[in-house]
């Protein structure tokens, strides 16, 4: 086998950063993403996302010549589909959001256009148990003069498999090169031709499983996360309640040799660790009580945020009793979804922010050292402040994500303001 020319479909978070590597290794890459933006920004050596050192490995790949995007599929040797899967939009509060692969079915659809025997297509987007198993029928419905590992296992003209990527936003360059992959085949033939294309960058262990294996052992990884930090939230309201440091006391538990506590916060933000589970649960709603409970657990810490907000008013107000609510300015610090990132979406720092900007206060400052401007759709309802402005204007503090420029910051300054810290910054 020999993959000398290799398609990644989606150019996103992890599409652009994957073909760029493969490019770097002086493969022949074709990017394939339906945003022309994005397509025009790349071949201009140019990046349309926000990672550290990936500008400079996407300019050098164009320049070289190893790197093209457009936006309709070409013949290649192998086919990465790195596109995102999102929730159908949910009914009401209650119900599970369900998964929407109509961007896999796309994907898949583009790609049998241009499929010729030997090929391989691996899917890479985080899937529900069964979606390779899917995605090889969608791609067997559109050519029936080639073979599928369905119908004809180790015999088939195309190879099939499942490798979720495990790249952790901020170190995507490195993690892609030193991580472990997993590696779920249809067949073992789909799994070893999956490897060959790895080897190419990956310098961890390639793993092999089948496909179906594969798809869970990505959603338990980010499951496995939802549920620990579900406990670690669930004791701080516990703690709250009992007048406990709860970070004195995870610091303490965890000075065990065999107990590891992960951090409580505002919430879970995100595009993968908050969506992941719900692809379990959406599947087997029965089976899946404790993964569906710390989801409502994490889901809910936000508003447990804003009511702790609210009871810092009521306080501060019955202490200044010639003020209304008209005379409170409230500062939040941190709006992105995890410390020292620039990232918004899913945040539930931004969330809480912008159901405080709801209340009416004098003032509510909004502090992300991570962005020098927000984005439009927040510049109705948001003011961004520095962090000396904030503690200077606010009656009240409102610590919602541990960037480092916070942990710098001189307590003296802050001893008479009324803090919620959801971080542990100023306890
Ligand atoms: N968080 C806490 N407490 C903690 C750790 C995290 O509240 O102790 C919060 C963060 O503030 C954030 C959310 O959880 O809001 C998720 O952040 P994260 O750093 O745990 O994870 P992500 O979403 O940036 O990346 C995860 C990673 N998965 C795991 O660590 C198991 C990454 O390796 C995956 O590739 C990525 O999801 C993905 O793409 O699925």
């Amino acid at each position: 086998m020999s993959f000398n020319t290799i398609s990644v479909v989606g150019l996103g978070y992890i599409g652009l950063p994957t073909a760029a590597m493969f490019a770097s290794k002086e493969k022949k890459v074709i990017g394939i993403d339906v945003n022309q933006h994005a397509v025009d920004a790349i071949n201009a050596g140019k990046i349309h996302i926000v990672e550290p050192e990936l500008d400079v490995m996407v300019k050098r790949a164009v320049d070289e010549g190893f790197l093209r995007a457009t936006t309709s599929p070409e013949p290649a040797d192998a086919f990465l589909i790195a596109v995102p899967t999102p929730f159908l939009p949910i009914k009401d509060q209650d119900s599970i959001p369900e998964p929407d692969l109509s961007y896999i079915k796309s994907a898949a659809k583009a790609v049998a256009k241009v499929l010729k025997k030997g090929d391989l297509v691996i899917l890479e987007s985080t899937s529900p148990v069964g979606t390779t198993e899917q995605m090889s029928a969608w791609l067997a419905e559109e050519r029936s003069d080639l073979s599928f590992p369905q119908t004809h296992g180790e015999d088939s003209d195309i190879r099939i498999a499942h490798c979720p990527e495990r790249v952790l936003p901020g170190h995507v360059v490195r993690e892609l090169v030193e991580n472990d992959r997993v590696i779920g085949g249809m067949t073992n033939k789909c799994s070893q031709a999956s490897i060959e294309v790895y080897k190419t960058f990956v310098e961890g262990d390639c793993v092999v499983t089948n496909a179906r294996t594969a798809e869970m052992a990505k959603l338990t990884e980010n499951s496995s996360r939802d549920v620990s930090i579900a406990f670690a939230n669930e004791l701080s309201i516990i703690c709250d309640k009992l007048d406990i440091d709860v970070w004195e006391l995870i610091n303490l538990a965890n000075l065990h040799p065999r107990v590891n506590i992960l951090q409580p916060g505002p919430g879970v933000g995100g595009h993968c660790i908050a969506v992941d589970p719900w692809f379990i649960i959406s599947k087997t709603p029965n089976e899946s009580r404790l993964i569906h409970t710390a989801r409502q657990v994490n889901d809910h810490k936000p508003q447990w945020v804003i009511e702790k907000v609210k009871l810092a008013v009521a306080e501060f107000l019955s202490k200044n009793q010639n003020k209304t609510i008209k005379d409170v300015t409230v500062a939040c610090f941190g709006l992105a979804f995890k410390p020292d990132i620039d990232d918004l979406r899913e945040s539930p720092a931004l969330y809480i922010t912008k159901e405080l900007a709801k209340l009416n206060f004098a003032k509510l400052l909004a502090v992300e050292p991570n962005i020098v401007k927000l984005p439009e759709s927040l510049n109705s309802t948001l003011v961004l402040s520095s962090s000396d402005l904030a503690i200077s204007d606010a009656d009240i503090l409102v610590m919602l994500v541990d960037h480092k420029k916070f942990k710098c910051l001189d307590k003296n300054v802050i001893n008479n303001k009324i803090i919620i810290d959801t971080k542990g910054l100023w306890a």
